[in-house]
Order: structure tokens, then C-alpha cells, then sequence
């Protein structure tokens, strides 16, 4: 089922805790150039970054696979027209994710450089094209303005925005990787809905979402999030990497009685097995309405569809859901860090993996952001690990290069 049969298995020592881990520190200056630009910029941007430092790679999907992991930001991004003869959106959509955000300068020809700063700011990142940069002061100063353009003054987010991104393509979906944490092959992504906005960049489903449902936009909003996954997971199976997807939905499409034969036909039509399929349940859905859940969830196994559990805790509140017919659990990246800092809240973890593995259950560890989260993961039992350290959401188009980045390297 793995995605990543192809991969070559990632490197089997698990000391994992001994290694320095390269991506938790902030990343250098990232500059994408070739040829005797390159070493210009690279001196320029080693010279106005604070550690002297700069990370160079020729092309824009080595730009890619070296962000894919990353734990945080460059501080900023150069890059030169002439390295984007592929790669362009696949780079620019990783870098406009909430929290990677990096401004980023073209810089060279007058044609190009202002068409690429257009595209990288449609969708919402700080970005300008120069000609050329005098010296490393000069740089300075083009980064710093950048950084003050004010993402504040955007118009607050409404329903007729919202219709007109769903209808009009601006709600993308970004993919998530887990891999087996027992030989580290990529199996599962997650499907993670952003709105591509303009001026307040890349928005993330838990802040739409809400609007969705209260505008009566939930089932255009499902059917949009559940059609690109089903398009790029057939064109990724296509390509022999036969991940399976899991969704998040809002509520209101979760309780529709036809939702299981709507993604049964969706299935088919992409030429994909329902078993390819999950489905996310978060635990604030399932109080609302528990009974109406259980029989959602059921319905949705009838056919043969994953049901997991998301962000799950084990409060008080949650004892009883471990009950309904679930297929995984995902773990809270809370519950990973916890179990990171104490020894008996890792013990408390692996007694909950113990108990949701004898209810059949498959346990995915989120959060994990580091190899000593990793060895945490696999001390506690979990079978599967998402998290910043094995991959962050990523445009389609980069699930290729990066199960090929991580099948060379696994999880070091
Ligand atoms: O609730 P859910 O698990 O669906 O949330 C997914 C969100 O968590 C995504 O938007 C993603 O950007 C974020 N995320 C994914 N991996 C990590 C991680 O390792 N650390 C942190 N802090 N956030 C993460
Ligand atoms: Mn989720």
C-alpha cells in the first residue's frame, strides 16, 4: 500500500535522540541561483543574514525538498529568474504556508524578475524584482521593507469572498506526509484545505471553515476540498506512488446520509479503491452531535472507508470515543511534547496505544518535529508519524520530489 515502495528504506539505527537535528534551528538565507550570479547573491545574502551563513541550491525543487522539513522560515529568499524554469508555483505555495513565510526578492531580468514577484505576491507572499543589488546594505534595506508591508490592512474575510474563492479555484488543498515508524515508508497524507488569498495570504481551514458553514457554503466547500484530492491522489497512484488520503470535513458534509456514495463515486471515477480514503473526525465535532457521528461513521465503514479519530486527548470527555467505530487515532502533537518531557506521560501514551491498538486500531503520532520526537513516537508504540521532521503540508505537485528527498535520507 505504501507510497513509498519505491523509496529505498531510510537508515535503520535508531539513535535517533543522538543526532543534531539541522532543521530545528532557523534556516539561513535561502538563495535559488546558477552560474556566476549564484556566488554573488550568495555573498550578498551571507553577508546581511545574521550568521554568515547561506543555504544555495541551483533550482527550485532543491529550493523545495530543502523546505520541505524545515522546523522554521528563512528570514528571507533571493532568488534569481533564470533557476525558476520549473518549480516556480510548487515553491512559492510551500513558502506562502502560515508559518514558513519568508519575503522573497527576484532579482535580474527587468522581463521576468517582476512577473515572478506578481505571481509570489497573488498569493499573499511579501515579494519584489529588482534589477540588481548594489551590496549587501542595499539588501538589507529591500529585506527590511519587505517585511513591514502590512498584511493588517486587509478587508476582514466574507461569505461572498469565500463563494467566489471556492467557485474560482483559491481553495487548495496542501498534503501532508505520515510515514511507518517502524521502516519509515511514506503510506498516508493529509489533505489540509488553504484559501490562496491575495492579500491575507495563505488562510488555513480551521479560520474558513467556520465562515464555510455559517454561509451555507460547507458542501461546495467539501466537494471542492474532496475532487482536487481525489485528482491528485489518482495522478499521484498514476505514477506507481499509491498513497492513501485522509480528509478533513466540515461537520455539516460529515452528516450527510449521501456523503459515503458521493465519495464512492468519486473514487471511481479517479480509478481508486475506497480504501484509499479517510476520513477525519476532529473531537469537537463528535460532541456536538454524538449519536449523529456514530452513525455517520458508520455509514462511512459500510463502504469500506477509513474512520480516524483527529487531535485526539484522552480527557475525561473523550473516554467514550475510542467506542465508535474508528479505524485510527491520531494522537494531539500536545500528547508528543508532554511525552517528551516526562517519562510517565510517555508510559500513560503507550498504555493508550496499547489499549487503541486492541480495539484495532492503527495510531498516528502528530506533532512530530524532531528525531527525538521520532524515537518518542516509537518508544510509545504509535505505527505512523506526521509532523514538521518527516514533512509539512505541501503543494501536490512536491509529493514526488519529496518522497524521493525522504526515501534517500529517512528520517535523519
Ligand atoms: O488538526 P490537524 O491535525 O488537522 O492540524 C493540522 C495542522 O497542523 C496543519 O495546518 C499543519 O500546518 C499543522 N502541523 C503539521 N505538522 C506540524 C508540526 O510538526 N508542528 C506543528 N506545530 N504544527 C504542525
Ligand atoms: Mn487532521
Amino acid at each position: 500500500m505504501g507510497g513509498g515502495e519505491q523509496a529505498a528504506g531510510p537508515a535503520s539505527g535508531q539513535s535517533a535522540a543522538a543526532i543534531p537535528w539541522p532543521g530545528v534551528a532557523r534556516l539561513p538565507p535561502l538563495v535559488v541561483a546558477r552560474g556566476e550570479l549564484a556566488g554573488h547573491l550568495a555573498g550578498l545574502a551571507a553577508e546581511s543574514g545574521s550568521s554568515g551563513e547561506v543555504l544555495l541550491v541551483p533550482n527550485a525543487d532543491l529550493a523545495v525538498t530543502r523546505l520541505a522539513r524545515a522546523a522554521g522560515a528563512p528570514p528571507f529568499v533571493l532568488a534569481q529568474p533564470g533557476a525558476f524554469r520549473a518549480g516556480l508555483g510548487r515553491l512559492l505555495r510551500l513558502l506562502a504556508e502560515p508559518d514558513l513565510a519568508a519575503p522573497i526578492l527576484f532579482v535580474g531580468s527587468p522581463h521576468r524578475a517582476p512577473r515572478l514577484a506578481a505571481a509570489a505576491r497573488g498569493l499573499g507572499l511579501a515579494s519584489l524584482a529588482v534589477q540588481e543589488i548594489a551590496d549587501s546594505r542595499a539588501l538589507a534595506a529591500l529585506v527590511a521593507g519587505l517585511r513591514e508591508r502590512p498584511r493588517g490592512n486587509a478587508p476582514p474575510l466574507g461569505a461572498e469572498d469565500l463563494a467566489r474563492a471556492i467557485a474560482g479555484g483559491a481553495i487548495v488543498n496542501r498534503y501532508q506526509p505520515q510515514v511507518r515508524l517502524d521502516d519509515g515508508v511514506p503510506v498516508a497524507l493529509e489533505a489540509l484545505a488553504r484559501w490562496e488569498h491575495p492579500l491575507h495570504g495563505l488562510i488555513g481551514a480551521t479560520e474558513f471553515v467556520p465562515l464555510a458553514e455559517r454561509a451555507g457554503l460547507a458542501a461546495a466547500l467539501g466537494h471542492r476540498v474532496v475532487q482536487q484530492a481525489v485528482a491528485d491522489l489518482a495522478a499521484l497512484h498514476a505514477a506507481r506512488l499509491r498513497y492513501t488520503v485522509a480528509l478533513n470535513l466540515p461537520l455539516d458534509v460529515l452528516l450527510d446520509a449521501h456523503l459515503p456514495e458521493r465519495l464512492s463515486a468519486a473514487c471511481a471515477a479517479g480509478g481508486l479503491p475506497v480504501e484509499a480514503l479517510t476520513i477525519e473526525l476532529t473531537e469537537s465535532q463528535i460532541a456536538r452531535d454524538l449519536e449523529a457521528v456514530r452513525e455517520a461513521a458508520l455509514r462511512l465503514r459500510a463502504l469500506r472507508f477509513g474512520v480516524s479519530i483527529d487531535d485526539f486527548t484522552p480527557s475525561e470527555a473523550q473516554a467514550g470515543l475510542v467506542a465508535l467505530p474508528f479505524t485510527e487515532m491520531k494522537l494531539d502533537r500536545s500528547l508528543v511534547l508532554d511525552a517528551l518531557r516526562d517519562r510517565r506521560q510517555r508510559a500513560a501514551l503507550a498504555d493508550l496505544v496499547r489499549r487503541a491498538h486492541d480495539r484495532g486500531l492503527a495510531v498516528v503520532a502528530e506533532g512530530v518535529e524532531t528525531p527525538q520526537a521520532w524515537a518518542v513516537a516509537q518508544e510509545i508504540g504509535a505505527d505512523l508519524a506526521q509532523g514538521w521532521m518527516v514533512g509539512r503540508p505541501l503543494p501536490a505537485g512536491a509529493i514526488a520530489a519529496w518522497t524521493a528527498a525522504w526515501g534517500a535520507s529517512g528520517p535523519v
